[in-house]
């Protein structure tokens, strides 16, 4: 897609590594895992499905920036771009009755779960036909049918709401988990740690998920963190926990894939600890003086839109022509989108008071 072609280099692939990399080693890799050779390795068609999704959600957020400065676009804006293996890689792995809830950076979470993105654009821009009625705007995106809850602004505030989800289907008895992702920033919040700790007593099926983008909006995650490995927030709570590559679609896949698992398998609560990078700042109008062009210029080489591009043109005899043209549909699909959500009404006056309290 066009944004990966202006890279100067693509990451290079590498088949399944045999030992788990630390976050450290993640961080500095010249080579991403890409799956090959792992038993039941991963079909073409879902490689390109997979692919699709990430430039769909890749070309949403970039036309996000640019509806919102034509002023279409109100309030707080986090683009996810840079991020999209994560919401796309795990969301592939759960099963038909797993929920999915996250916090504030949740465009890419929407699309992966299956919301149209012309309802997803409208709700950016506060019309009636958008996915929460127009009233959530940016950081409030919600599917119910899609079983996917939010879309949360406070930091943290979401995390005993995947523990609730979990405890409902664990009460149920459904073979039911949570993915519940947040940002490195919530796992210094007290709400964190009480979920955590709960989860674990109740032995809740749940999987956290923690996006470590390096960043708490201008503060990098060693300043704010007393450790900057995630994972090691969960050994306090006796969790099992691995990092995963959030740069590799396939590693995010299979390590969600196993972490449910195990979930089912009644082995309690799962962590997992990805690493990943905001490509753009942390809402709009973020000047980025915290961190240099340099350190920006190396985690762009290891776009993960590259990564998946790489792997199926070297392992999959796929050809540029069968991306470019996948490219070519996300482009009419995201024009449309916009027609949508800029013909649909803004939500009457006279429902100002709708959807406040439970109606019958
Ligand atoms: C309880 C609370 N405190 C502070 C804020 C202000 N705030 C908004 S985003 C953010 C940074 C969170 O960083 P992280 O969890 O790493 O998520 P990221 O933005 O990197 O996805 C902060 C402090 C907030 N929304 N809620
Ligand atoms: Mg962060």
């Amino acid at each position: 897609m066009a944004t990966t072609k202006k890279k100067k280099a693509a990451p290079k692939t590498k088949k399944a590594a045999s030992k788990e990399l630390t976050a450290e080693e993640i961080r500095h890799a010249d080579e991403r895992e890409v799956g090959v050779g792992r038993a039941g390795d991963i079909p073409r068609e879902n490689l390109m499905d997979w692919y699709r999704q990430m430039v769909l959600i890749r070309k949403f957020e970039q036309s996000c920036s640019e509806q919102y400065q034509l002023g279409k676009i109100g309030g707080f804006l986090h683009l996810y771009i840079g991020q999209e293996a994560i919401a796309v890689g795990s969301i592939a792995a759960r099963g038909a009755n797993d929920h999915v809830i996250t916090a504030y950076r949740d465009h890419g979470h929407a699309l992966a779960v299956g919301s149209e993105t012309g309802p997803v654009m409208a709700e950016l821009m506060g019309k009636v036909t958008g996915v929460s009625g127009g009233r959530g705007g940016s950081m409030h995106l919600c599917d119910v049918p899609r079983r996917f809850w939010g879309g949360y602004a406070v930091v943290g505030g979401h995390v005993p709401l995947g523990a609730g989800i979990a405890l409902a289907e664990q009460y149920k008895g459904t073979d039911g988990a949570v993915l519940c992702y947040m940002g490195d920033g919530s796992t210094n919040i007290g709400y964190f740690h009480e979920s955590l700790n709960l989860a674990k007593v109740w032995n809740l099926p749940v999987v956290w998920i923690v996006e470590n983008n390096q960043y708490g909006m201008g503060t990098a995650v060693d300043r704010a963190s007393a450790t900057p490995e995630m994972v090691t927030k969960a050994s306090g709570y006796d969790m099992e926990a691995h990092v995963v590559d959030g740069m590799s679609v396939c590693d995010v896949y299979w390590k969600t894939t196993d972490a449910l698992k195990r979930v089912r398998a009644g082995e309690g609560p799962q962590f997992l600890e990805m690493i990943t990078y905001r490509f753009e700042g942390h809402s709009m109008g973020d000047p980025l003086r915290y961190r240099s062009k340099e350190e920006v210029v190396k985690w762009r080489d290891d776009d993960p839109i590259g990564v998946i591009e790489r792997r199926l043109i070297e392992q999959e005899n796929c050809t540029q022509e069968e991306l470019d043209a996948i490219d070519d549909q996300v482009e009419v699909e995201m024009a449309a989108a916009v027609k949508f959500a800029d013909e649909s009404p803004e939500p009457g006056l006279d429902t100002l008071y709708d959807h406040i309290f439970v109606e019958n």
